[in-house]
C-alpha cells in the first residue's frame, strides 16, 4: 500500500493586510498585522507535522506583482524549511502575482517549482507504486484569457493534477474564461487544484474540484475559517480530503435582536447586553484565534429611538466602551463596528393606520416595495444615488472610491429610508 499525501492552498497574499479600524491594544494590533504572514508559516508548520509529499500552489500567493521584500523573505524561509524535510512545492502565479517582468528577488533551492506563463507544463513525481502529474501555467499579466486546454500535455499519469487560477465563470471572464463544464471535458484529471475565490469550496469529489480560499481573512468579505485542502491519496486513489483551519484571525457577524429584550433602558444596559454576548462567544471560542467582530442590532425596541438620535456618535460611544472593557480583560476580541439596523421605532398600531388610511403613506409604501422588486426601477435608484455607488461585487475590482451596494445593502437602505421618512412626515399625527 503506497500512501502519498499533499496540500492545496492559493490566495495567500503575502504583502497585504487585515483590515481593522480604530487603535486595537498592542497586544491585538501586533498579531493582527502579521496575521497574513502568520498563515503562511502555519501552512508550513502543517505541511512537516503531516510530513506532506508536496504543496500545491494555485496563484495569488504574493498580494502584489513586485513582490514586497518581506513577503519574499517570509515565503523563502518557508520554502527552505520544507527543502530540509523534502518537501516539494509548486506555484502558479495569479492575476495578483502574474510573470510580466517578473524577477525573483531571493533564489529559490530546487524543492521549489513557479509555472512558467508560456504554456502548460508538467512535472512528472515518481512514487513506489504510482506516478503523480502536475500541470500548470502562470498568469503573463494581469488578465489571462488563454483558455485553450487543448494546450494541456494530454498523457497522463496514474493521477493527474491540473492547478488552475480562475473563478469558472466561463465566457467574458478576465480571470480564465473557463466552466465547470468546459474543464470536465478533459476526462483524465483526477484534481482540479483551483485558486481565485476566497471562500474555500468542494465542488465536486470525483474527479475533485476544489477552491481552499484565503489562508487568513483581511476583512468581512472573507468570512468564516481561512485554510487550506490537505488530501491523502491511497493506490491512486483519494482517500481523504480534510479542510485544515490556518488562520490565526476571524471576522465574525453577531446579529443580536432586541426585541425581547425587558431590561433595555439606557445605553448602560445594551451595553451589558453586547458584553453578554460576547462573553457567550468567547467561552466556545478558540482561544489562539483573534476575533474581530461586527455587531448588528435588529428587531424592535424602544431604545431604537435613542439610537437614531445619538446616530454614529453614539455606536461609537458603545463600541469604545466595549473595546476597552475587552482590552483591560485582555481578550484576544475587538469590535470593528456595531450597526443599528433597528426597525424603526413608530409604534405599530399607528403604523396600521397609516397603511389603511392614509393615501400618501399608501403610495409611498407601495414605491419602496417596487423598487426592490422592479428591476428597471431599481437601476433608475443606483442612478439617482450617484456615481459613488456600484454593484459590481467582483473582489478583484474592487474600487476604493466606490461602495458597492448588493441587494440586502440596498434593502437596509431603503429600509432606513423609510424609518426616516416615517419619523420625520407621520411621527407628528399630521
Ligand atoms: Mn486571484
Amino acid at each position: 500500500m503506497q500512501k502519498v499525501s499533499f496540500i492545496h492552498a492559493a490566495d495567500i497574499h503575502l504583502g497585504s493586510m487585515v483590515h481593522f479600524t480604530g487603535s486595537p491594544p498592542n497586544y491585538l494590533e501586533e498579531k493582527i498585522n502579521e496575521a497574513v504572514f502568520n498563515s503562511w508559516n502555519n501552512l508550513v508548520e502543517l505541511a512537516i507535522l503531516k510530513q506532506v509529499d508536496f504543496i500545491l500552489l494555485a496563484g495569488d500567493i504574493f498580494d502584489r506583482e513586485q513582490r514586497s521584500i518581506k513577503a519574499a523573505d517570509i515565503f523563502y524561509q518557508g520554502i527552505n524549511k520544507l527543502a530540509k524535510e523534502n518537501i516539494k512545492i509548486f506555484m502558479i502565479a495569479g492575476n495578483h502575482d502574474h510573470l510580466q517582468d517578473y524577477q525573483s528577488i531571493l533564489s529559490m533551492p530546487d524543492n521549489f517549482y513557479l509555472f512558467s506563463a508560456e504554456k502548460f507544463e508538467s512535472k512528472l513525481l515518481m512514487f513506489k507504486d504510482f506516478t503523480v502529474k502536475i500541470i500548470g501555467r502562470s498568469y503573463a499579466s494581469r488578465e489571462e484569457t488563454r483558455n485553450n486546454l487543448k494546450d494541456l500535455q494530454t498523457e497522463f499519469a496514474n493521477f493527474s493534477i491540473v492547478m488552475l487560477h480562475t473563478d469558472l465563470a466561463g465566457q467574458g471572464s478576465p480571470y480564465l474564461p473557463l466552466n465547470k463544464k468546459e474543464i470536465l471535458t478533459l476526462s483524465n484529471v483526477d484534481y482540479w487544484a483551483l485558486g481565485h475565490r476566497h471562500l474555500p469550496q468542494l465542488i465536486d469529489k470525483k474527479p475533485t474540484i476544489a477552491y481552499p480560499g484565503v489562508l487568513q481573512a483581511r476583512d468581512f468579505g472573507e468570512l468564516g475559517k481561512g485554510g487550506c485542502w490537505l488530501v491523502e491519496l491511497i493506490d491512486k486513489e483519494i482517500n481523504k480530503i480534510e479542510f485544515k483551519n490556518l488562520a490565526s484571525l476571524e471576522f465574525k457577524k453577531i446579529i443580536i435582536k432586541l426585541t425581547d429584550e425587558s431590561d433595555l433602558e439606557t445605553f448602560s444596559d445594551l451595553i451589558d447586553i453586547l458584553q453578554k454576548r460576547i462573553e457567550r462567544l468567547y467561552l466556545q471560542a478558540d482561544h489562539n484565534s483573534i476575533y474581530l467582530l461586527e455587531m448588528i442590532l435588529k428587531g424592535q425596541h424602544p431604545i431604537s429611538k435613542l439610537l437614531s438620535e445619538q446616530g454614529s456618535e453614539g455606536l461609537q460611544f458603545i463600541k469604545d466602551e466595549l473595546n476597552n472593557q475587552l482590552s483591560q480583560a485582555q481578550l484576544s476580541v475587538w469590535i470593528e463596528r456595531i450597526v443599528d439596523q433597528c426597525i424603526n421605532e413608530f409604534p405599530i398600531s399607528k403604523l396600521e393606520e397609516l397603511k389603511d388610511n392614509n393615501p400618501l403613506y399608501q403610495e409611498l409604501e407601495s414605491l419602496l416595495v417596487k423598487l426592490l422588486a422592479d428591476k428597471e426601477l431599481k437601476n433608475e435608484l443606483l442612478q439617482e444615488m450617484g456615481e459613488i455607488w456600484t454593484t459590481r461585487t467582483n473582489l478583484e475590482e474592487s474600487n476604493p472610491l466606490q461602495f458597492e451596494v448588493d441587494d440586502d445593502q440596498l434593502q437596509y437602505m431603503i429600509e432606513q429610508s423609510k424609518r426616516y421618512i416615517l419619523n420625520n412626515l407621520f411621527s407628528g399625527g399630521k
